[in-house]
């Protein structure tokens, strides 16, 4: 008898028609013989899916050049798909279920003629976490098929955990044709399920990244009491050898995976990653609140990425360790077939090729890498990689981080007062808007805990089930907020950045175990800056205050455009947000 994977698969075969169908077992050598098949016969766009680069300075590593229109996530052809459509809320682009499926139905019919379908089998979190999912995701591009194999736990232990029974996340993907004008990427909640087609780019088309770990299962954590967030999640450890694990949620391109990896430039301090994009918080029986990283690999922005910047991801993506290495949509020197990106370390090569395959001068004004080029890159290569990545409860959290990047007003560092003031933070934030998805850059935007993009659900309930968590919890976390990006009146960042952002993580974990004091603002509690080490650092003492001052005619600005964003969920804020917002306006004037 077939399992209900098995009919599911089935089914969906029946639909794309294709001429194979391939079930992978998730080995590294099925990995190579993917690459291979993307190598030789694979096209796209006239060349190959992969072609190979220089493995003796980038061992194993590979380059895929995506179709030029398909080089980020597409927020507005991404649709959740809820038989209520109010529960979907404002922040969501809604289509009903039935619409959605004969829409996706038509374009499906056939997608995959003459193609393969790899069947891939794999679990979001470790398969022993009592927090991990199993998950079946179908593409017909060996590029995600590969991409999946280094970005999640992918097995045939998988259907060991399913068995029989119908409790997997289902994900259909194909590239279709590529086109924009058919591609969409829709979300059933209510059927464990996502049904992508038309792209073949990251949070896209490897659905167990944004489609499953944080919208569908921000709205499965909404129904079961536990939270999927757009956070990192790290160690600190300090001088006597003690480590705090902190999480810290940043949109899109705006410094996660940098701050989960980054070298300290205190003496005395190292940092431990467990994750770089999501993490999945439950209420231990301690009260406290745990953290897992659903995800096995970093599918991180290469440009800016360099020795200086971030060397323990030059050292993650030059080891010969596990698995191939992916290089998207970055430069080539094809004399000596090394990749390149905009802030890589070295003189840049006198002849490039552009991201797109075509011979690069620089006289053309733009970046030969695609900004939002990437690689994609297993995290157990990562030197800084913590013990505690593969336990299945997760490493309980002291601190919660919600940043931005604001050139102007925002302060370095922030505290909350409380549990609902730093949710009140995180429902605040404004971020300006970068190439990791589709559209117009360097806007302000409100972007609520890091999520407008990837909440499944009305915000409005999502701020109220974090109210909620908050009174589940007898040792909540702290919560702060930072911005790394403050600019000067050339445009420059005033603050240094990367490892530097140490002396930041210093003063809150100082701030948890009481040894230091704070000095209040109409933001929050900001640093006193004697209780900043800021030894060795370039900065000048009068920047330094500036970028721990809120400037109040700023401030009153900054409060109108937050009440007016949350006027949108009106009706669905929690009662406590409505407090925070009340303060908060009294206070600024
Ligand atoms: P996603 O993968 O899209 O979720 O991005 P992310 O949040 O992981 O961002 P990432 O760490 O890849 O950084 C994005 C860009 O910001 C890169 O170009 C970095 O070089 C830059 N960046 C990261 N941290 C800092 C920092 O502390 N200061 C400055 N000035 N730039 C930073
Ligand atoms: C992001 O945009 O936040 C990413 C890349 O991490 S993607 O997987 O495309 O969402
Ligand atoms: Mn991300």
């Amino acid at each position: 008898m077939a399992t209900a994977v098995e009919e599911w698969v089935e089914a969906q075969a029946r639909l794309a028609k294709p001429d194979r169908i391939v079930w992978c077992d998730g080995s590294e050598g099925e990995a190579y013989r993917l690459l291979e098949i993307g190598m030789e016969e694979e096209k796209l766009e006239g060349h190959p899916v992969f072609s190979p680069l220089n493995h003796k300075s980038w061992p194993k590593a590979y380059l895929h050049r995506s179709h030029p229109t398909d080089v980020a996530r597409t927020e507005h052809l991404t649709f959740i798909c809820h038989s209520d459509r109010a529960a979907t809320g404002p922040n969501n682009n809604w289509m009903s279920p039935k619409e959605a499926k004969e829409r996706l139905t038509h374009l499906s019919d056939g997608c995959m003629r003459g193609r393969t379908m790899y069947v891939l089998p794999y679990m979001m979190g470790h398969p022993e976490s009592p927090y991990a999912r199993a998950c079946i995701q179908i593409t017909d591009i060996t590029y995600v098929a590969v991409s999946m194999r280094i970005m999640t736990r992918m097995g045939t232990f998988t259907l060991d955990k399913i068995r029989n029974s119908s409790n997997f996340v289902k994900g259909f993907h194909s590239v279709g044709d590529f086109s924009p004008d058919r591609r969409c990427i829709m979300h059933f909640p209510e059927e464990n399920l996502v049904w992508s087609v038309g792209s073949g780019y990251g949070g896209n088309a490897l659905l167990g990244k944004k489609c499953i770990s944080l919208r569908i299962a921000s709205w499965q954590g909404y129904k079961q009491g536990w939270l999927a967030e757009h956070m990192v999640i790290l160690g600190i450890e300090d001088s006597k050898g003690h480590v705090t694990y902190v999480t810290a949620a940043l949109p899109s391109a705006c410094g996660k995976t940098n701050l989960a990896m980054m070298e300290s430039a205190l003496p005395g301090y190292k940092i431990w990653t467990i994750g770089d994009d999501i993490a999945w918080l439950n209420i231990g029986p301690d009260g406290r609140l745990w953290a897992i990283n659903p995800e096995a690999g970093f599918f991180g922005v290469a440009p800016g990425t360099s020795d200086k910047t971030n060397p323990n991801m030059i050292k993650t993506l030059k080891r010969d360790l596990f698995n191939p290495t992916l290089f998207t949509n970055v430069a080539l020197n094809p004399g000596t077939r090394e990749p390149w990106w905009e802030g890589l370390d070295g003189p840049t090569p006198e002849y490039l090729e552009s991201w797109q395959g075509r011979p690069w001068t620089g006289a053309e004004g733009t970046a030969a890498a695609h900004p939002n080029s990437r690689f994609t890159v297993s995290i157990t290569n990562c030197p800084t990689l913590s013990k505690e990545y593969d336990n299945p409860q997760g490493v309980p959290i002291s601190a919660m981080i919600f940043g931005g990047r604001r050139a102007q007003l925002i302060p370095l560092v922030t505290e909350s007062h409380d549990w609902a003031h730093g949710v009140f933070m995180g429902a605040r934030m404004g971020s300006e808007t970068t190439s990791a998805a589709a559209g117009q850059t360097g806007v302000l935007r409100r972007d609520p805990m890091a999520m407008l993009p990837f909440c499944g659900y009305h915000l409005g309930d999502y701020f109220r089930h974090w109210m909620n968590i908050g009174h589940r919890l007898t040792r909540p976390p702290k919560i702060f907020s930072v911005n790394w990006f403050r600019t000067d009146e050339n445009g420059r960042f005033i603050w240094p950045g990367f490892g530097e952002n140490m002396r930041v993580l210093k003063w809150v974990i100082d701030r948890i175990n009481g040894r230091v004091s704070a000095r209040e603002t109409p933001a929050g509690l900001v640093p006193r800056l004697e209780d900043l080490n800021l030894e060795g650092i370039t900065v000048p003492k009068d920047r330094m205050e500036d970028l721990l001052t809120v400037d109040k005619e700023e401030w009153k600005a900054e409060v109108e455009g937050i009440r007016e964003y949350l006027q949108k969920y009106k009706r669905r804020l929690p009662f406590e947000i409505d407090e925070q917002l009340r303060k908060m306006t009294a206070d600024s004037e």
